[in-house]
């Protein structure tokens, strides 16, 4: 069963004005160009040579150069991201070189489900297959979802709606379109014939819907996974629903976090590398396992689920299903169809037994809550210097709107801190994000999110390891006028990792770096802070956030202590 959502794919009227190009006048490059804006493309990232540039910014598209072919990426994948797919980021950058430098972005991506289009340009067709170059295909096939090398003008918009229906239908990932410059100038020989490609979805089997909805009203206590898929799929409400129906706990994954609003009584938080103590308590004591949305990979940043317990798994992606765990119902199907289906099957089926579960519920994870909270009280209240990283946080959230922020973190403690004890309330007000969690990736992303969300106060916490893998990129924010605030928690160390690295870090200092931040980012344009006393944060946030509003990015470096404690429940 499929249906259609028109409301998803970019709007199918006005076409520009290189809709009238006669046959044998349209080039690969100006076709490329007009199916980018047919298809609602706003901005293209992008780092020189690119075959394609020069038509791109004479159809109108915004082109943003950035210092790095990797934050190209990055910065695609937080338009499509921050949107779950409504906007589709957009990459292009030069073949060989530039290819090559491109490759963690679109990884990336690859590994996390996000929805980009990836242009590079393609060595000459002479040279395909000649040792050593650097073909994008064989590489690029590895991860993406579509891969197409046109050889002709004229294949340039067909593969690129192939393309463009790849990144809308099932699992979001990236696809490859590349060009050589003489399918770049050549000419088309057939006028341009392109309608934008709609999205797809797939509701479930019906006897698999009737079947989970048995199994969850004879479970003692179902507890009800939310994956990034809800995120993508626009289905929190219905998520919610189910939970409030059968009075059951919900909890989110890393990557799915804001699809929950954790504010909500039947709401556990977060099970990622870090946990809350509620999602501890409910994988430990539940019965029966209900996730949607989800990859439920074996990953140091997905809770795995103990042994014992029935699994019903929905996932868009049939591959995911049986992967890691025994699983006694999979379901293929997309997330709000499948909810869609599950209520309607549910309501009227429920009573007493899960009315009284609900109270019981609601009341243990309160008590959770409040006893865990208790446990970290004295590293958030923390007056000491150099400052505490929990107590930097509880100013920094003190000064956010949490509806209308989109917050995110780094790899390393600014994950694992921000994703249990920080709470989400609506959809994509927090981008948790990693699968592989490459470092320096919230730079870029964030800067993605805030083109997209022009309306959001974006907010980005990186560690000092992780500015020094994008850090030249800030400049990229003050030329092209994105205003976003990065807050750097800066111990000078990977925190954490000493106590595994006695060795490396006593003779060569090898898990330790410093550098002045704020220094830097001043430099480049940015309004910049440094902070040495917990007295000063919320004011120096304060400041911050007038900058971003008066439209210019703002750093606050913040001089911290190595984090050396996480609600990871002794996870490494
Ligand atoms: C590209 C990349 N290389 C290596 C890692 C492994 N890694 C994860 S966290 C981390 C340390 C992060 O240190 P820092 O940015 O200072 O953050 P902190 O945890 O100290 O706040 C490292 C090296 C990674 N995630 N990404
Ligand atoms: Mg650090």
């Amino acid at each position: 069963m499929t249906s259609v959502d028109a409301s998803r794919s970019a709007s199918p009227d006005a076409p520009s004005s290189r809709n009238g190009h006669a046959a044998g006048t349209m080039t690969g490059a100006a076709a490329l160009a007009e199916v980018l804006k047919r298809e609602g493309v706003e901005n293209v990232f992008f780092f020189p040579a690119s075959p394609i540039a020069e038509a791109i910014a004479q159809a109108g598209i915004r082109l943003i150069l950035t210092r790095q072919e990797r934050v190209a990426g990055n910065m695609a994948d937080g338009v499509s991201r921050s949107t779950s797919g409504r906007k589709i980021g957009v990459v292009a950058v030069q073949e060989l070189a530039g290819s090559e430098n491109a490759f963690p972005g679109i990884a990336h991506s690859f590994t996390d489900s996000t929805p980009i289009l990836y242009l590079p340009g393609s060595p000459p067709r002479g040279k395909f297959g000649e040792h050593p170059t650097f073909m994008n295909q064989p590489h690029y096939d590895l991860v993406t979802k579509y891969s197409a090398s046109p050889i002709t003008p004229d294949e340039v918009p067909y593969r690129l709606r192939q393309a463009f229906q790849a990144l809308r239908s099932g699992r979001p990932q990236p696809a490859m379109v590349d060009m050589s410059e003489d399918v770049a100038e050549g000419a088309l020989t057939r006028p341009l014939d392109y309608q934008p490609v709609r999205q797809v979805r797939s509701a479930a089997d019906f006897g698999a819907v009737r079947e989970a909805a048995d199994l969850l009203l004879r479970a003692r206590l179902p507890l009800l996974w939310a994956g990034h898929g809800v995120l993508y799929a626009e289905a929190s409400a219905e998520f919610q629903e189910l939970a409030e129906l059968l009075g059951a706990p919900m909890m989110n994954t890393l990557m799915g976090k804001s699809a929950i609003n954790e504010t909500h009584p039947l709401a556990c938080g977060t099970g990622g590398h870090a946990k809350t103590a509620a999602v501890m308590h409910y994988l430990e004591h539940a019965d029966l396992v209900l996730a949607v949305g989800s990859s439920i990979s074996q990953s140091s940043f997905t809770p795995s689920i103990p042994a014992g317990k029935m699994l019903i798994h929905a996932t868009n992606d049939p591959r995911d299903l049986n992967k890691v765990h025994q699983t006694a119902l999979p379901i293929a199907a997309d997330a709000k169809l499948f909810l869609g289906q599950l209520l309607e099957e549910l309501r009227g089926r429920v009573g007493a037994t899960e009315k009284e579960r609900r109270g019981d519920v609601t009341a243990k994870i309160a008590s959770l809550k409040k006893a865990w909270r208790a446990e970290y009280e004295s590293e958030f209240a923390d007056d000491s210097t150099p400052i505490n990283g929990y107590r930097m946080f509880r100013e920094l959230w003190g000064v956010l709107d949490p509806d209308t922020t989109i917050l995110t973190h780094e790899s390393g403690a600014s994950r694992d801190i921000q994703c249990v004890f920080y709470e989400s309330t609506v959809p994509r007000s927090y981008i948790g994000w990693g699968h592989s969690t490459q470092l320096g990736f919230s730079l870029g992303m964030g800067m993605g999110a805030k083109l997209a969300n022009p309306g959001k106060t974006v907010v980005n916490v990186m560690g000092d390891g992780a500015i020094g893998m994008t850090g030249m990129d800030l400049e990229t924010a003050s030329r092209s006028g994105i205003p976003i605030l990065t807050v750097i928690k800066h111990d000078s160390v990977f925190s954490g990792y000493p106590p595994n690295y006695p060795e490396s870090d006593a003779r060569y200092h090898a898990i330790r770096q410093d550098g002045d931040y704020a220094g830097v980012a001043k430099a480049l344009g940015w309004h910049s802070e440094r902070v040495e006393r917990p007295a000063d944060l919320r004011a120096a946030f304060q400041r911050g956030l007038r900058a971003v509003a008066d439209g210019q990015p703002a750093l606050v470096d913040v001089i911290t202590k190595e984090t050396k404690r996480l609600s990871t429940f002794g996870a490494h």
